[in-house]
């Protein structure tokens, strides 16, 4: 058996940030525009109007200031309210693929090692740009690794889901060096011309490689991992392979997008993380005062800081529990680890921390690392 380690950590930021001014500017003009063109059926009763968007209200509910995206253009034009991307040829890299590049370059540089050197990848997202090959086998062979390559997506799970897998595997000495790699293009799902969800996500790829510690000078020690999940459909996204078979499958149907109802998951997974995290100390036998920082999942300040209270009994210190979401918004997997990419650097041998992700599943992983 061999201990699995973190060693190097890569996040790479898309070319545009939108702030919450600018995207509210866009809504608004698309909420007027929606309703000088169906006056008539509002007047009757038939189509409720569309409120406008307020900056103020984006920041108090969430804590959210910016977001990167990978085109801004198309997501704030109000005739359009979604990205433009270039159509690709299939003999040139996927754009999952290229962001997935560069964090994995990132991680690889950090930990001095090269693509060569890596027997697995995991690309571990809340949505794929295509249902085959695997974009982790296409990561692979840009990368010039070997061994095999798989996709999962556990939503904004699929991080420590990922890092548990890959560890597992470490652990039992099947595979020697991994990298779990979230390429999160989130504006690509997210519905931009709904008021309620449009300012909560971002789009950026993050990337870890986890391998022996006993190869390893410095990095994370990983003690231990744990994943659950409990089904609900308060976080969900029908768009599939299906859908072209359903009466109006081709329609502009609201539920081919993100949706959720954001106040029933804030009341149940918050219990439900705190608990998850409590459980997973005590099963390791770590006092919660022990951790030095957690890395939480990044959608809500107030519900980070509700969990850091809740597992640290008392309110976090500054830089104990870091958040990135005023940045970077809600990323989904990649949120807990820009947090770590950014805020581990300075933990001395022998201290401990805590990753966390949570979301759409419902899903909650939790991985206690040690710094050596
Ligand atoms: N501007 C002004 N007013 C607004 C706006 C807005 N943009 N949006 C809503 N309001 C209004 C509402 O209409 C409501 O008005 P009223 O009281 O008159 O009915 C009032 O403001 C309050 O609305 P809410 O109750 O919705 O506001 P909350 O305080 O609950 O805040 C949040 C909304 C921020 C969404 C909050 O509920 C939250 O953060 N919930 C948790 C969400 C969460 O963590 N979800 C996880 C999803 S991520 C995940 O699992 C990954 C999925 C895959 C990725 C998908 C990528 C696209």
């Amino acid at each position: 058996m061999f201990t699995p380690a973190i060693t190097g950590t890569g996040v790479y930021v898309p070319p545009h940030a939108i702030s919450n001014d600018e995207l509210v500017v866009a809504f608004n003009a698309y909420a007027d525009r929606f309703n000088a063109e169906n006056a008539a059926a509002i007047a009757a009763g038939e189509v409720a109007a569309l409120p406008h968007s307020s900056s103020e209200f984006i920041l108090k509910a969430s804590g959210i200031e910016s977001r990167y995206v990978m085109d801004k253009e198309g997501v704030l034009d109000p005739a359009r309210m979604y990205p433009r991307l270039r159509q690709r040829s299939d003999d040139e890299p996927g754009i999952m693929a290229e962001i997935a590049v560069e964090a994995c370059q990132k991680a690889l540089a950090a930990a001095g090692r090269t693509g060569e050197e890596v027997d697995l990848v995991i690309c571990a997202a809340s949505n794929m740009e295509r249902a085959y090959p695997a974009i982790a086998i296409e990561i692979q062979k840009l990368l010039g690794a070997g061994g095999f390559a798989f996709d999962m997506n556990v939503a904004c799970s699929s991080a420590t889901f990922g890092i548990q897998a890959a560890a597992d595997m470490i652990r039992a000495g099947s595979v020697r060096r991994a990298l779990v790699v979230n390429p999160e293009i989130t504006s690509g799902h997210l519905e931009w011309r709904d008021r309620d969800c449009h300012f909560i996500f971002g789009d950026v790829a993050t990337a870890v490689l986890i391998e022996r510690r006993e190869e390893a000078e410095h990095g994370f020690a990983i003690r231990s991992t744990r994943c659950a999940t409990e089904f609900s459909n308060n976080i969900r996204n029908n768009n599939g392979f299906l859908r072209r078979t359903r009466p109006d499958g081709l329609a502009d149907r609201r539920d081919m997008q993100f949706m959720q109802e954001g106040r029933k998951v804030f009341k149940e997974v918050l219990p439900m993380v705190s608990a998850h995290i409590l459980h997973h100390l005590e099963a390791e036998g770590i006092e919660a005062g022990a951790l030095k920082r957690l890395w939480l999942h990044q959608a809500n300040k107030t519900m980070n800081d509700f969990i850091g209270r809740k597992v640290l009994g008392r309110d976090p210190e500054p830089g104990e529990q870091p958040n990135i979401l005023q940045e970077f918004a809600n990323t989904s997997s990649a949120g807990s680890i820009i947090a770590f990419d950014r805020f581990s650097g300075d933990l001395a041998p022998g201290d401990l921390g805590l990753i966390c992700s949570f979301g759409a599943g419902y899903s909650v992983g939790s991985v206690i690392v040690e710094a050596f």
